[in-house]
């Protein structure tokens, strides 16, 4: 098969990718001096578009910012250059939704007005305040470039849409200064404020003292005099900056969100902080101590680079809040290109938002559960489904009748013999690297079985997204990897292969996959969401009605696909 024949040309192809240029390509917020977007190209210029992801018309996006629900209508704000398709000239756009798939656009929420925020409006949250009443804390850079925090309330409580906001005259309400000798240019981000017992509002603001991450943290009274408090909520050594902190609790048992300044028993904490030397978001479960008022992960919960992610791929500087009206916890994360600059300055924009996720902690209270919104599946249209299919060694099933580019796609796949499979050699511990030295067209034991997605006809392109497994110590050990080396012909991406180690027991349960595809974006949820990866691609050929859905093993044992259900997915209303 075509696959298995080009593995070694394939792995030194992907040996060039990683070495030259993958990392380079990686989230970031340099500036471009020659900012100018060109023109909008047309739509059928534009096949990298998505129709489900949410994206502005045009120019950069980055993090999601204050999302919350007030009087039934769903806010998301969002980091926007008004002026190009490059990182710069920051303010919160805003757009509203009653599903959080449609949505409807606003005008700048926030935007430089104050000397507190004249160099950039930059992240931050929205807490509900004692009578329903939103309010914004976010980071403004001053006159001097210096990080610091400041207020925004609706001018207008009566209108749903909270399209006016007003800035505080007391602004800033936090602020390095010589005496709390906080570092000006790592102050930033803050989270959803949370009451503590003694009727006091907390607040932490990401930072560093040299390579020490670290949670900042304020208290007050009235939302408006912030108080240094003398010691962090929490900080790791080695860690580096800390953006976009997020802390929430997660009940111990069941699905149900809860709002952010419930403690007790019944709930376990999570700190999630984005790693700024990396761009990866990492989280920890434990337990908020509030006597002493600080945050403990669990012992077995990893700090830093080798810790938890909420995602294998792309995903950075994500938010989550409270639905009260659906008792869920929502988490939002910003998606960037893995295109070249030159090229998100020809396409006109760049950055797209994640698929809203409902997050939960796993049974096993050591991890969260991330699963797409169900309003997603509104979407869903011309099911097809296959059942009880054997896909034997080198086979590849064509998956007909969905628009392929644009779809959501389950599938189960359930591994009789285990016989085969290879023993976890000790350099593959790291996933990312274990799924880079073996991609989809290296033949295995158990595995690699999975989906070819975004595929053209004759397979030139394709993207994997596909599952090892392997004989651990006393236990197989499941692999799952998204594979970009062969997703597009155009050499100027980041393709660097992601993957995962899924915490599921394949000889107990079915291993389970689920990808949302929109063009350009791949969003795989690994064993009904224990581990997600999210990959950018840019075929040249396998674009709009030119993709194709494919289903493979490339293992030496055989698997079946008990079960794949797969939907061409609508186009939601978005600019
Ligand atoms: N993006 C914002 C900062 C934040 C960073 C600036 C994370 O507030 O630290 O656009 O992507």
């Amino acid at each position: 098969m075509p696959m298995a024949s080009s593995s070694l040309c394939f792995i030194s192809l992907l040996c060039f990718l990683l070495c030259h240029g993958a990392l380079k390509l990686q989230a970031s917020h340099h500036v471009y001096t020659a900012q100018a977007s060109r023109l909008l190209l047309h739509h059928y210029e534009q096949p990298y578009r998505t129709s489900y992801h949410f994206q502005p018309p045009k120019n950069w996006i980055n993090d999601p910012n204050g999302p919350m629900i007030y009087k039934g209508i769903y806010h998301l704000f969002y980091q926007y250059n008004p002026k190009g398709a490059t990182w710069g000239n920051i303010v919160w756009a805003h757009s509203t939704s009653t599903d959080l798939i449609n949505w409807k656009p606003h005008d700048h929420a926030i935007y430089p007005s104050q000397p507190s925020d004249i160099n950039g409006c930059w992240s931050g949250s929205a807490t509900i305040l004692p009578g329903e009443k939103p309010a914004i804390l976010y980071t403004g850079i001053n006159p001097k470039n210096q990080q610091v925090q400041n207020l925004a309330l609706p001018k207008n409580l009566s209108d749903p849409y909270l399209r006016e906001w007003v800035k505080s005259p007391n602004n800033p309400l936090m602020a390095p200064t010589p005496q709390n000798r906080i570092n000006s240019s790592s102050f930033r981000d803050p989270t959803t404020a949370w009451l503590g017992h003694d009727g006091q509002w907390r607040v932490i603001i990401g930072s560093k003292i040299d390579a020490r991450g670290l949670a900042i943290m304020f208290r007050s009274k009235d939302f408006v005099r912030w108080d240094q408090v003398d010691h962090p909520l929490h900080y790791a050594d080695g860690t580096g900056m800390w953006e976009c902190p997020d802390f929430f609790p997660v009940a111990k048992n069941g699905r149900a969100g809860i709002d952010t300044s419930v403690n007790g028993g019944h709930v376990k904490h999570v700190l999630k902080v984005s790693l700024d030397d990396t761009k990866h978001d990492h989280y920890t479960v434990g337990t908020y101590d509030l006597k002493k008022d600080i945050y403990v992960p669990d012992k077995e919960s990893t700090e830093g680079y080798t810790g938890l992610r909420y995602d294998y791929g792309k995903y950075y500087a994500s938010k989550t809040f409270f639905d009260g009206q659906k008792k869920r916890r929502v988490l939002w994360g910003w998606v960037n290109e893995s295109s070249s600059v030159d090229d998100d300055m020809k396409k006109g924009w760049s950055g797209v938002q994640a698929i809203p996720r409902a997050v939960w902690l796993d049974a096993s209270g050591k991890q969260l559960i991330q699963w797409p919104i169900a309003e997603i599946q509104k979407l869903r249209k011309d099911k097809i489904k296959l059942r009880n299919k054997v896909v034997k060694k080198g086979s590849i099933i064509a998956v007909k009748g969905v628009t392929a580019a644009q779809a959501d796609v389950e599938v189960s796949f359930k591994v009789k013999s285990f016989k085969k499979a290879q023993r976890l050699k000790a350099e593959w511990k790291d996933p990312q690297l274990a799924c880079s030295r073996m991609g989809a067209a290296a033949m295995g034991g158990v595995g690699p079985f999975g989906l070819l997605v975004l595929a053209s006809k004759d397979l030139e392109e394709y993207t994997s997204v596909f599952f090892r497994v392997f004989k651990g110590q006393d236990k197989y050990v499941v692999l799952m990897c998204s594979d970009q080396s062969r997703s597009s012909l155009n050499a100027n991406n980041d393709k660097t292969t992601y993957g995962a180690f899924l915490d599921v027991d394949p000889v107990r349960e079915n291993i389970s996959l689920r990808s949302l595809i929109d063009h350009s974006i791949v969003e795989s949820f690994g064993s009904k969401g224990k581990a997600c990866i999210t990959a950018r691609v840019y075929p040249k050929l396998a674009m709009g009605d030119k993709a194709g859905l494919y289903a493979f093993n490339n293992g030496t044992e055989r698997v079946t696909i008990t079960k794949l259900s797969a939907w061409s997915m609508k186009k939601a209303q978005i600019s």
